[in-house]
Protein backbone atom coordinates (compact mmCIF):
# COMPACT_ATOMS: atom_id res chain seq x y z
CA UNK A 1 0.00 0.00 0.00
CA UNK A 2 1.09 3.22 -0.89
CA UNK A 3 1.27 6.21 1.65
CA UNK A 4 0.87 9.57 1.87
CA UNK A 5 3.95 10.88 3.31
CA UNK A 6 4.25 14.88 4.87
CA UNK A 7 6.24 15.69 1.74
CA UNK A 8 4.03 14.24 -0.89
CA UNK A 9 1.22 15.62 0.59
CA UNK A 10 2.52 19.21 0.41
CA UNK A 11 3.73 18.63 -3.18
CA UNK A 12 0.25 17.27 -3.99
CA UNK A 13 -0.99 20.40 -2.48
CA UNK A 14 1.07 22.68 -4.58
CA UNK A 15 -0.03 20.77 -8.20
CA UNK A 16 -3.65 21.22 -7.01
CA UNK A 17 -3.72 24.22 -4.68
CA UNK A 18 -0.71 26.66 -5.61
CA UNK A 19 0.57 26.23 -2.34
CA UNK A 20 4.06 28.02 -3.07
CA UNK A 21 7.29 25.83 -2.63
CA UNK A 22 8.67 27.71 0.04
CA UNK A 23 5.60 27.75 1.70
CA UNK A 24 5.90 24.04 1.40
CA UNK A 25 9.77 24.06 2.13
CA UNK A 26 8.60 25.69 5.64
CA UNK A 27 6.31 23.61 6.72
CA UNK A 28 8.45 20.41 6.23
CA UNK A 29 11.07 22.26 7.86
CA UNK A 30 8.77 22.80 10.90
CA UNK A 31 7.94 19.35 11.04
CA UNK A 32 11.60 18.65 10.96
CA UNK A 33 12.11 20.33 13.92
CA UNK A 34 8.95 18.69 15.67
CA UNK A 35 10.71 15.39 15.05
CA UNK A 36 13.93 16.85 16.65
CA UNK A 37 11.89 17.81 20.00
CA UNK A 38 9.61 14.85 20.04
CA UNK A 39 12.74 12.62 19.99
CA UNK A 40 14.27 14.97 23.12
CA UNK A 41 10.73 15.17 24.94
CA UNK A 42 11.25 11.12 24.41
CA UNK A 43 14.13 10.35 26.33
CA UNK A 44 12.88 12.22 29.52
CA UNK A 45 15.22 11.02 32.31
CA UNK A 46 17.52 9.66 30.28
CA UNK A 47 18.39 12.74 28.31
CA UNK A 48 18.87 14.80 31.16
CA UNK A 49 16.16 17.28 29.70
CA UNK A 50 13.44 17.08 33.00
CA UNK A 51 13.04 19.93 35.53
CA UNK A 52 13.46 23.94 35.34
CA UNK A 53 16.16 26.19 34.66
CA UNK A 54 17.10 29.27 36.23
CA UNK A 55 15.50 31.90 33.65
CA UNK A 56 11.83 33.02 33.21
CA UNK A 57 10.28 33.75 30.16
CA UNK A 58 8.78 37.20 29.07
CA UNK A 59 5.51 36.27 30.98
CA UNK A 60 7.28 35.55 33.78
CA UNK A 61 7.18 31.56 33.80
CA UNK A 62 9.91 29.46 34.98
CA UNK A 63 11.35 28.10 32.14
CA UNK A 64 11.95 23.92 31.72
CA UNK A 65 14.76 22.62 30.08
CA UNK A 66 12.94 21.25 27.18
CA UNK A 67 10.93 24.71 26.80
CA UNK A 68 13.90 26.06 26.09
CA UNK A 69 15.86 23.14 23.80
CA UNK A 70 12.65 23.52 22.00
CA UNK A 71 12.63 27.08 21.41
CA UNK A 72 16.49 26.44 20.09
CA UNK A 73 15.65 23.43 18.06
CA UNK A 74 12.70 25.78 15.59
CA UNK A 75 15.00 28.66 15.76
CA UNK A 76 18.18 26.90 14.23
CA UNK A 77 16.04 24.39 11.99
CA UNK A 78 14.37 27.58 10.64
CA UNK A 79 16.41 30.40 10.28
CA UNK A 80 18.83 29.41 7.29
CA UNK A 81 16.03 28.11 4.83
CA UNK A 82 15.55 31.76 3.53
CA UNK A 83 11.48 31.58 3.34
CA UNK A 84 11.28 33.80 6.77
CA UNK A 85 11.51 36.73 7.71
CA UNK A 86 11.41 36.72 11.06
CA UNK A 87 10.38 34.55 13.97
CA UNK A 88 8.55 35.31 17.21
CA UNK A 89 8.10 32.83 20.18
CA UNK A 90 6.39 32.26 23.51
CA UNK A 91 10.23 32.14 25.25
CA UNK A 92 11.34 35.60 23.86
CA UNK A 93 10.42 38.79 24.32
CA UNK A 94 11.36 40.06 21.11
CA UNK A 95 11.10 38.63 17.18
CA UNK A 96 14.05 36.45 16.37
CA UNK A 97 15.95 38.20 13.68
CA UNK A 98 17.41 35.81 10.63
CA UNK A 99 21.29 36.07 11.39
CA UNK A 100 22.32 38.58 8.34
CA UNK A 101 24.36 34.95 6.70
CA UNK A 102 21.10 33.83 5.83
CA UNK A 103 18.79 35.24 3.27
CA UNK A 104 15.64 36.06 4.31
CA UNK A 105 11.83 35.13 2.76
CA UNK A 106 8.45 36.01 2.99
CA UNK A 107 6.81 34.47 5.79
CA UNK A 108 6.81 34.84 9.74
CA UNK A 109 6.79 32.08 11.99
CA UNK A 110 5.13 32.27 15.24
CA UNK A 111 5.17 29.45 18.07
CA UNK A 112 4.73 27.90 21.21
CA UNK A 113 7.80 25.77 21.22
CA UNK A 114 6.75 23.37 24.18
CA UNK A 115 2.98 24.17 25.08
CA UNK A 116 1.08 22.53 28.50
CA UNK A 117 5.42 22.14 29.77
CA UNK A 118 4.46 22.26 33.22
CA UNK A 119 3.08 18.44 32.18
CA UNK A 120 6.55 17.09 31.02
CA UNK A 121 8.00 16.03 34.01
CA UNK A 122 5.23 13.53 35.08
CA UNK A 123 5.33 12.39 31.45
CA UNK A 124 1.92 13.94 29.85
CA UNK A 125 1.53 14.91 26.45
CA UNK A 126 2.48 17.87 25.51
CA UNK A 127 3.25 19.97 22.08
CA UNK A 128 4.22 22.32 19.97
CA UNK A 129 1.78 25.07 18.42
CA UNK A 130 2.89 26.95 14.97
CA UNK A 131 1.43 29.60 13.03
CA UNK A 132 2.86 31.07 9.64
CA UNK A 133 1.91 34.29 8.62
CA UNK A 134 3.21 36.75 5.17
CA UNK A 135 5.43 39.60 6.25
CA UNK A 136 3.50 42.51 5.12
CA UNK A 137 4.78 44.43 2.15
CA UNK A 138 7.62 44.13 1.35
CA UNK A 139 9.65 43.83 4.76
CA UNK A 140 11.79 40.76 4.31
CA UNK A 141 13.81 42.95 1.80
CA UNK A 142 14.23 45.50 3.65
CA UNK A 143 17.60 45.80 5.88
CA UNK A 144 16.19 47.34 9.10
CA UNK A 145 15.41 44.89 12.15
CA UNK A 146 12.42 43.41 12.08
CA UNK A 147 9.91 44.87 14.61
CA UNK A 148 7.02 43.21 16.47
CA UNK A 149 4.52 45.38 14.11
CA UNK A 150 4.54 43.44 11.24
CA UNK A 151 3.47 40.55 13.06
CA UNK A 152 0.62 42.08 14.72
CA UNK A 153 -2.09 40.85 12.33
CA UNK A 154 -5.16 39.15 12.43
CA UNK A 155 -5.40 35.86 12.82
CA UNK A 156 -7.30 35.51 9.30
CA UNK A 157 -3.95 36.62 7.70
CA UNK A 158 -2.51 32.56 8.63
CA UNK A 159 -1.37 30.87 5.12
CA UNK A 160 -0.90 27.63 7.94
CA UNK A 161 -1.21 26.51 10.87
CA UNK A 162 -0.58 23.72 12.84
CA UNK A 163 0.35 21.77 16.22
CA UNK A 164 2.62 18.36 16.62
CA UNK A 165 1.26 16.81 20.02
CA UNK A 166 3.83 14.62 21.76
CA UNK A 167 1.73 11.48 23.19
CA UNK A 168 1.41 8.14 22.79
CA UNK A 169 2.03 8.16 19.32
CA UNK A 170 3.76 11.82 17.94
CA UNK A 171 1.63 13.76 15.44
CA UNK A 172 1.20 16.77 12.90
CA UNK A 173 -1.82 18.25 12.74
CA UNK A 174 -1.57 20.72 9.86
CA UNK A 175 -3.92 23.50 7.95
CA UNK A 176 -3.10 25.13 4.94
CA UNK A 177 -6.70 26.55 4.68
CA UNK A 178 -8.16 24.27 2.85
CA UNK A 179 -9.21 21.51 5.79
CA UNK A 180 -7.51 19.74 8.13
CA UNK A 181 -4.89 16.86 8.04
CA UNK A 182 -3.38 14.47 10.79
CA UNK A 183 0.06 12.55 10.03
CA UNK A 184 1.63 10.41 12.42
CA UNK A 185 5.23 9.96 12.92
CA UNK A 186 6.69 6.58 11.92
CA UNK A 187 9.66 6.17 13.83
CA UNK A 188 11.07 3.50 11.56
CA UNK A 189 10.66 6.00 8.46
CA UNK A 190 11.54 8.97 9.91
CA UNK A 191 8.06 10.36 8.29
CA UNK A 192 5.03 11.64 9.14
CA UNK A 193 2.14 9.65 6.93
CA UNK A 194 -1.05 11.31 6.20
CA UNK A 195 -3.07 8.60 8.78
CA UNK A 196 -6.12 11.28 8.90
CA UNK A 197 -7.88 12.30 5.75
CA UNK A 198 -10.51 15.05 6.99
CA UNK A 199 -10.36 15.91 10.47
CA UNK A 200 -14.06 17.26 11.53
CA UNK A 201 -15.09 18.35 14.86
CA UNK A 202 -18.69 17.09 15.62
CA UNK A 203 -21.24 19.84 16.02
CA UNK A 204 -22.66 18.78 18.76
CA UNK A 205 -20.78 17.44 22.23
CA UNK A 206 -21.46 16.27 25.90
CA UNK A 207 -18.26 16.79 26.90
CA UNK A 208 -16.18 20.11 28.20
CA UNK A 209 -12.99 21.50 29.22
CA UNK A 210 -11.97 24.14 31.74
CA UNK A 211 -9.53 24.47 34.83
CA UNK A 212 -12.79 24.10 37.55
CA UNK A 213 -10.21 25.89 40.33
CA UNK A 214 -11.07 28.92 38.68
CA UNK A 215 -14.76 28.84 38.82
CA UNK A 216 -14.61 31.58 41.50
CA UNK A 217 -13.12 33.93 39.24
CA UNK A 218 -15.14 33.55 36.61
CA UNK A 219 -17.48 36.18 35.27
CA UNK A 220 -21.02 35.33 35.20
CA UNK A 221 -21.71 34.24 31.32
CA UNK A 222 -19.01 31.34 32.34
CA UNK A 223 -20.44 30.58 35.84
CA UNK A 224 -24.04 30.02 34.23
CA UNK A 225 -22.99 27.99 30.71
CA UNK A 226 -20.74 25.72 33.19
CA UNK A 227 -23.39 25.33 36.01
CA UNK A 228 -25.87 24.41 33.34
CA UNK A 229 -23.29 21.44 32.19
CA UNK A 230 -22.64 20.50 35.79
CA UNK A 231 -27.06 20.41 36.17
CA UNK A 232 -26.75 17.76 33.76
CA UNK A 233 -30.21 16.08 32.56
CA UNK A 234 -32.29 17.89 35.05
CA UNK A 235 -30.84 21.12 33.99
CA UNK A 236 -31.81 23.43 31.34
CA UNK A 237 -29.36 21.82 28.60
CA UNK A 238 -30.95 18.08 29.40
CA UNK A 239 -28.35 15.80 28.97
CA UNK A 240 -25.37 14.52 31.21
CA UNK A 241 -22.11 16.34 30.22
CA UNK A 242 -18.53 14.48 30.75
CA UNK A 243 -15.43 16.64 31.92
CA UNK A 244 -12.13 16.22 30.84
CA UNK A 245 -8.97 18.74 31.84
CA UNK A 246 -5.53 17.54 30.52
CA UNK A 247 -4.28 21.10 30.76
CA UNK A 248 -1.86 20.73 27.54
CA UNK A 249 -4.26 22.46 25.27
CA UNK A 250 -2.55 20.67 22.45
CA UNK A 251 -3.49 17.64 24.15
CA UNK A 252 -7.19 18.97 24.84
CA UNK A 253 -7.65 20.30 21.50
CA UNK A 254 -6.54 16.94 19.74
CA UNK A 255 -8.98 15.26 21.94
CA UNK A 256 -11.41 17.81 21.11
CA UNK A 257 -10.42 17.13 16.82
CA UNK A 258 -10.96 13.67 17.44
CA UNK A 259 -14.32 13.16 19.02
CA UNK A 260 -15.58 16.65 19.67
CA UNK A 261 -15.89 18.98 22.89
CA UNK A 262 -15.55 22.33 24.16
CA UNK A 263 -12.64 23.73 25.55
CA UNK A 264 -12.74 27.23 27.61
CA UNK A 265 -10.30 29.31 29.11
CA UNK A 266 -11.91 32.06 30.13
CA UNK A 267 -10.97 35.64 31.36
CA UNK A 268 -9.93 36.08 34.82
CA UNK A 269 -10.81 38.20 37.89
CA UNK A 270 -7.56 37.85 39.55
CA UNK A 271 -5.92 39.43 36.78
CA UNK A 272 -8.41 42.19 35.24
CA UNK A 273 -5.77 43.57 32.64
CA UNK A 274 -5.29 40.20 31.52
CA UNK A 275 -8.29 38.92 29.17
CA UNK A 276 -7.08 35.05 29.90
CA UNK A 277 -4.05 32.86 30.38
CA UNK A 278 -3.57 31.64 26.84
CA UNK A 279 -1.68 34.17 24.20
CA UNK A 280 -3.67 35.16 20.72
CA UNK A 281 -0.41 35.12 18.14
CA UNK A 282 0.87 30.82 18.77
CA UNK A 283 -1.40 29.53 21.14
CA UNK A 284 -5.40 30.78 19.89
CA UNK A 285 -4.84 31.91 16.38
CA UNK A 286 -3.69 28.58 15.25
CA UNK A 287 -5.68 26.75 17.43
CA UNK A 288 -8.56 28.37 15.87
CA UNK A 289 -7.55 28.31 12.51
CA UNK A 290 -7.53 24.41 13.02
CA UNK A 291 -11.00 24.37 14.36
CA UNK A 292 -12.48 26.47 12.09
CA UNK A 293 -10.80 24.70 9.28
CA UNK A 294 -12.72 20.96 10.97
CA UNK A 295 -16.07 22.17 11.00
CA UNK A 296 -15.65 23.88 14.31
CA UNK A 297 -15.84 27.97 16.01
CA UNK A 298 -13.77 29.94 17.97
CA UNK A 299 -14.27 32.86 19.82
CA UNK A 300 -13.01 34.88 22.61
CA UNK A 301 -16.44 34.95 24.02
CA UNK A 302 -17.24 38.56 22.12
CA UNK A 303 -16.20 37.71 18.91
CA UNK A 304 -14.20 35.09 16.49
CA UNK A 305 -10.84 34.85 17.90
CA UNK A 306 -9.61 34.89 14.02
CA UNK A 307 -10.76 38.52 13.46
CA UNK A 308 -9.36 40.21 16.63
CA UNK A 309 -6.53 42.42 16.01
CA UNK A 310 -3.59 42.06 18.21
CA UNK A 311 -1.76 44.91 20.10
CA UNK A 312 1.03 43.30 21.00
CA UNK A 313 2.97 40.15 20.64
CA UNK A 314 2.39 37.82 23.91
CA UNK A 315 -1.34 39.78 24.06
CA UNK A 316 -3.48 37.11 25.73
CA UNK A 317 -7.11 36.23 24.66
CA UNK A 318 -9.95 34.21 26.29
CA UNK A 319 -10.82 31.14 24.17
CA UNK A 320 -13.85 29.13 23.85
CA UNK A 321 -13.21 26.41 21.08
CA UNK A 322 -14.64 23.43 19.66
CA UNK A 323 -18.33 22.06 18.91
CA UNK A 324 -20.16 24.66 17.12
CA UNK A 325 -23.19 23.93 19.43
CA UNK A 326 -21.55 24.75 22.62
CA UNK A 327 -19.72 27.50 21.12
CA UNK A 328 -22.37 29.06 19.69
CA UNK A 329 -24.31 28.73 23.34
CA UNK A 330 -21.61 30.16 25.38
CA UNK A 331 -21.17 33.28 23.41
CA UNK A 332 -24.79 33.55 23.24
CA UNK A 333 -24.53 34.02 27.31
CA UNK A 334 -21.80 36.62 26.59
CA UNK A 335 -23.47 38.97 23.99
CA UNK A 336 -27.11 38.40 25.59
P1 LIG B 1 2.18 27.10 28.62
O1 LIG B 1 2.22 27.60 27.21
O2 LIG B 1 3.04 27.93 29.54
O3 LIG B 1 2.44 25.65 28.74
O4 LIG B 1 0.69 27.41 29.18
C1 LIG B 1 -0.42 27.08 28.42
C2 LIG B 1 -1.14 25.91 29.03
C3 LIG B 1 -2.11 25.28 28.07
O5 LIG B 1 -1.49 24.25 27.37
C4 LIG B 1 -3.18 24.74 28.98
O6 LIG B 1 -4.42 24.69 28.34
C5 LIG B 1 -3.18 25.70 30.13
O7 LIG B 1 -1.92 26.36 30.11
C6 LIG B 1 -3.34 25.00 31.44
O8 LIG B 1 -3.58 25.94 32.41
P2 LIG B 1 -3.79 25.53 33.96
O9 LIG B 1 -2.43 25.47 34.55
O10 LIG B 1 -4.64 26.65 34.50
O11 LIG B 1 -4.50 24.21 34.02
MG1 LIG C 1 1.50 27.37 25.63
Amino acid sequence: MSRTTLSRYLIEQTRSHNTPADLRFLVEVVARACKAISHAVSKGALGGVLGSTDTENVQGEVQKKLDVMSNEILLEANEWGGTLAGMASEEMDKPYQIPGRYPKGAYLLLFDPLDGSSNIDVNVSVGTIFSVLRCPGDCFSQNDALGEEAFLQPGTKQVAAGYAVYGPQTMLILTLGDGVKGFTLDRELGSFVLTHENMNVPQSTAEFAINMSNQRHWEPPVQRYVSELLAGEEGPLGKNYNMRWIASMVADVHRILTRGGIFMYPRDAREPDKPGKLRLMYEANPMSFIIEQAGGMATNGQQRILDVQPKSLHERVAVFLGSKEEVERVTGYHQG
